[in-house]
């Protein structure tokens, strides 16, 4: 059964079936003080407002049996699959692998690359592992979201104009029809997340549709899982 929600540059019709949920890295290396976001000098306060509207999303599409994909950047403990041109960004010694407050920055398994507890991924969620920006880059989510034929991504997470940006763009480019959840992203810079989503929705919505938490969950509502039309 197909739903419509509000959005810009038009009404985003989807059906929940064919629909995931993805939640860009909102890990603590990015949101919490001691991890990448503030070794790059960056205020990670400003990230804070996007959880609550990324609970609520997430509620919603737990509740209407949508898939729910979570991502985290971050690197092997070798840095082999870190780009030198990657790693030789900031200060010296608060760079990718560098020691920090929460473990070694930006690598796989330490505290900082964890999802932050408001959105822990339940049990059965896939967690996907990204080396770069884009989640479809060097990862096995597109072969995932093939397999279980969906067509629709709702993408919510931080930070908009990179990580979310990039993926947007890689799943537009791959055929998928993107809903960005403006208030359930954020970035450092928010003029730079005011551009992001416009740049999304102008020229027709040139690589999506923009709306927001609570457009989503009141569509997603009458399709609780076992009530849907
Ligand atoms: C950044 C991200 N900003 N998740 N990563 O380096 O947006």
């Amino acid at each position: 059964m197909a739903a419509v929600i509000p959005a810009d540059p038009a009404p985003f019709a989807f059906t929940p079936a064919r629909s995931a949920l993805v939640v860009i890295d909102m890990q603590r290396d990015f949101l919490e003080p001691g991890g990448f976001g503030e070794s790059l000098g960056n205020d990670v306060s400003l990230l804070a407002s996007a959880i609550g509207p990324c609970q609520a999303v997430l509620a919603a599409a737990r509740a209407a049996g949508m898939l729910v994909i979570h991502t985290r950047e971050g690197h092997r403990p070798d840095l082999s699959d870190a780009p030198p041109a990657k790693v030789e960004r900031g200060p010296k010694g608060q760079r990718i692998g560098d020691p920090g407050p929460m473990g070694r920055i930006l690598i796989r398994g330490e505290p900082g690359h964890d999802i932050i507890e408001a959105l822990a991924p339940l049990p059965g969620e896939p967690v996907i592992d990204k080396p770069g920006k884009g989640a479809f880059y060097a990862t096995e989510l597109e072969p995932m979201l093939r397999h279980r034929g969906i067509e629709v991504l709702f993408v919510a997470g931080v930070t908009t104009e990179v990580c979310v940006h990039t993926t947007v763009r890689e799943a537009n480019d791959r055929g998928f029809r993107c809903l960005v959840i403006a208030d359930a992203c954020a970035s450092y810079f928010p003029e730079f997340h005011a551009t992001a989503l416009r740049m999304i929705s102008a020229q027709g919505g040139i690589f999506g549709w923009v709306s927001e938490a609570a457009r989503v969950t009141a569509a997603l509502h009458p399709h609780r899982e076992g009530k849907a039309a």
